[in-house]
């Protein structure tokens, strides 16, 4: 079975608070619950954790390496300015899959760099929280294509 750890950034615990036009109805909770019932039907181990915290969010990938096989993040405001997690996501050896629930391209100019990208598998951007459900579905595909390394 298959351990995947889903990281919220900064601000996602507001989800169906606040900005509702922007980020839609759905609370956090309710996100949550999408995805453990996903990973439920999926037979997977999933652990979800939220932080408003940079240094928190570097401490729990660093620590994922020898707990999970992979991680979905999504790193919110983090995406645009943190140097700091995208070291952390290149110094593991699990894959990382970077989730955003809008499309960051179709929204300010500020927006449409990450500094995740270049370091995740994959980038799933505006399929709001089935964006989550659709990371796990390629983490896991990804998974189990990787290639095993030969014995020779
Ligand atoms: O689209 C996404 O998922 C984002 O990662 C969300 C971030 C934003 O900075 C990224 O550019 C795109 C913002 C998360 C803040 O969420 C809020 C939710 C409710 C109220 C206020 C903020």
């Amino acid at each position: 079975m298959k351990h995947v750890l889903v990281l919220h950034g900064p601000n996602l615990n507001l989800l169906g608070r606040r900005e509702k036009a922007v980020y839609g109805t759905a609370s956090l909770k309710t996100i949550n619950a999408g995805i453990m019932k996903f990973a439920t039907k999926e037979r997977m181990q999933v652990e979800i954790r939220q932080s408003n915290l940079e240094g928190e969010l570097v401490s729990w990938i660093q620590e994922a390496n020898t707990k999970f096989d992979g991680i979905v993040i999504n790193p919110a405001g983090y995406t645009h300015t943190s140097v700091a997690i995208r070291d952390a996501i290149a110094a593991v050896d699990i894959p990382t899959v970077e989730v955003h629930l809008t499309n960051i391209y179709k929204r300010e100019e500020f927006r449409h760099h990450s500094y995740i990208a270049g370091v995740a598998i994959g980038q799933i951007s505006g399929f709001g929280p089935a964006g989550y459900v659709l990371g796990l579905r390629a983490l896991t595909e990804h998974l189990k294509s990787a290639r095993i390394p030969s014995a020779r």
